[in-house]
């Protein structure tokens, strides 16, 4: 059996249990999300996978600290994550925890697997390792001669036998297939930097067990070694499709995956260990790997090791999850750097939620309860304003799929608020209250209508990204469940609101935030912890 294009596989990264989720996992996350939903809505059949890495030295560190055990300590952890995976409305399919025996089997039989085929052998090594980050350096990586490229600490000298994958048969092979597959690693730079720092001066090969770890899984055929954390990690995308296992059709149906959404600093595992082992183990490879780029404080990159992280959890509690979804999808281009500060939060709150399509939704609802009891009336003839927001209506879902099918949320975004903004114009020119007072009823009906008809397209197409938005827009418009206006295929034709709908006017979608903003309030959201 081979996979249907109507399958759709896309994975995060597994986030590491060793520190709270912050802003950077939560936006990783909602994007991932957003397309999930969106490849769901135009009725594709999706697995989307998230979860926790939570094998590696720095969990028994911190375990320690605190005077637990490692499992007590991910198991803490990932709770967290899920708490908050369920207050942004993450509809994921799977939760991955590397802990899971389902996981631990899948990973001793690829390591057995490699092993017996010759692709792992056992040698002892000497180098430069950063405990922090967990990897070794060659001399010629390191900054200064002594710090770790990634995260600027001093690295520590480490020897001890291990077991090593001979990464360096299968260099050819990956570079041929980059050069063949375009798609393979974007953006496009990112391809262009694996090629460069990585694959084209040849490649070393790559520890894949080690005798220092202990908290790990056991190499099956040596008790005194554990898998080190790559091949552990990354084996999570196809130990959830059950790999090996008798039943192999989550395997069959979802494999290759469609999309791995990755930060960019951890593109270089996903493009070139993942890639070799997938070979090594004849597995076809995904279609993208797409390295996207930092959420940056102040110009620094947000983490864990450097302590400088926004908790989601306050947005959350001051802003709500839809409008940190919204920034994280409209205002960071996929693939760029961006900075966050709590002065840009706000505003985009103030201007692209509360007053454009919060105001739309709580103005056209006013009117029809004002003018009409609250009922939609029929159309009745379309004059050439209501053409044009008509023809912008039915052109806007092809351009939210165009946008998503290019890995750009942020356009397809754009394209809703084009739309939100042509609504609010269309009020402004048609001013349904001096309609009222020249009593022209008929006309003042078709305005409403067509509002009415717009915002439905707004909310089915708000619906990938903007979930709790999108459910309170069809509520305040009365649309019941049972009809099926709310669906991708509706957007084919614009008039399908049935008249006589009555709407409900509701809170405010986003009441508008006049305060300062919470850093300067003494909160630390948004200041270096
Ligand atoms: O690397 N901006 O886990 P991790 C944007 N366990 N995204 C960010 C970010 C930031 N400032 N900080 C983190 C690991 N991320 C491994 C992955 S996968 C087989 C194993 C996001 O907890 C981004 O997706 O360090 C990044 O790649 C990931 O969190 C790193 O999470």
């Amino acid at each position: 059996m081979t996979k249907s294009s109507d399958n759709y596989y896309i994975t995060t990264p597994i986030y590491y249990a060793s520190g709270k989720p912050h802003i950077g996992h939560a936006y990783t996350t909602i994007v991932a999300d957003a397309l999930a939903r969106f490849y769901r809505l135009v009725g594709k059949r999706v697995h989307f996978l998230t979860g926790t890495d939570e094998h590696g030295q720095k969990v028994v560190e911190k375990a320690t600290e605190q005077g637990i055990t490692p499992q007590e300590f991910v198991d803490a952890l990932d709770l967290d994550f899920r708490a908050l995976w369920q207050r942004l409305q993450i509809s994921n399919d799977d939760y991955v925890r590397t802990t899971q025996a389902r996981h631990r089997v899948v990973v001793q039989r690829i390591f057995d697997k490699l092993y017996q085929q010759g692709d792992i052998y056992k040698r002892s090594y000497e180098g430069h390792y950063c405990v922090p980050c967990e990897a070794f350096w060659t001399e010629r990586q390191l900054t200064d001669g002594k710090l770790c490229p990634d995260c600027g600490r001093e690295v520590t000298w480490l020897s001890e036998e291990s077991y090593y994958f001979r990464a360096s048969n299968y260099a050819q092979r990956l570079i041929e297939y980059i050069d063949a597959h375009p798609d393979f690693i974007r953006p496009v730079t990112r391809a262009n930097e694996m090629m460069s720092n990585f694959l084209r001066p040849g490649l070393q090969d790559i520890c894949v067990a080690r005798s220092s770890l202990k908290w790990g899984v056991q190499v099956p055929f040596d008790p005194e070694q554990v898998v080190y954390v790559w091949i552990d990690a990354l084996s999570n995308y196809i130990s959830v499709l059950g790999y090996t296992e008798e039943d192999d059709s989550l395997m069959q149906n979802f494999w290759p995956a469609d999309l791995h959404l990755v930060g960019k600093e951890i593109t270089r595992f996903h493009c070139i260990i993942w890639p070799i082992i997938l070979m090594a183990l004849d597995l076809p490879l995904p279609d993208t790997v797409f390295g996207h780029g930092w959420l940056l404080f102040d110009d620094d990159k947000m983490s864990k090791s450097k302590g400088n992280i926004i908790d989601p959890n306050e947005v959350i509690d001051e802003f709500g999850s839809d409008a940190l979804r919204y920034y994280l999808l409209a205002k960071v281009q996929l693939g760029n750097d961006a900075n966050y500060t709590d002065d840009l939060f706000t505003l985009v709150f103030n201007v692209d939620l509360a007053n454009d399509l919060g105001n739309l939704l709580s103005r056209t609802v006013a009117m029809i309860e004002r003018y009409f009891q609250g009922e939609v009336h029929a159309a009745t003839a379309a004059d050439e304003a209501d053409q044009e927001l008509q023809n912008l209506a039915l052109a806007t879902p092809a351009a939210v799929r165009a946008a998503m099918d290019a890995l750009e949320p942020n356009t397809a975004l754009a394209a809703i608020w084009k739309l939100v903004g042509a609504c609010n114009k269309y009020i402004d020119n048609q001013a349904p209250w001096a309609l009222q007072r020249e009593g022209k009823i008929e006309r003042l009906q078709t305005v409403l209508y067509q509002l009415s008809e717009a915002l439905r397209f707004i909310g089915v197409l708000l619906q990938p990204f903007l979930p709790t938005t999108a459910e309170s827009i069809f509520t305040q418009l009365g649309i019941p469940d049972h009809i099926k206006i709310h669906t991708w295929d509706s957007l084919a034709e614009f008039g399908l609101f049935p008249p006589g709908t009555v709407v409900h006017k509701g809170d405010p979608l986003f009441p508008r935030h006049l305060d300062t903003p919470p850093a300067e309030k003494g909160n630390t959201k948004g200041q270096k912890v």
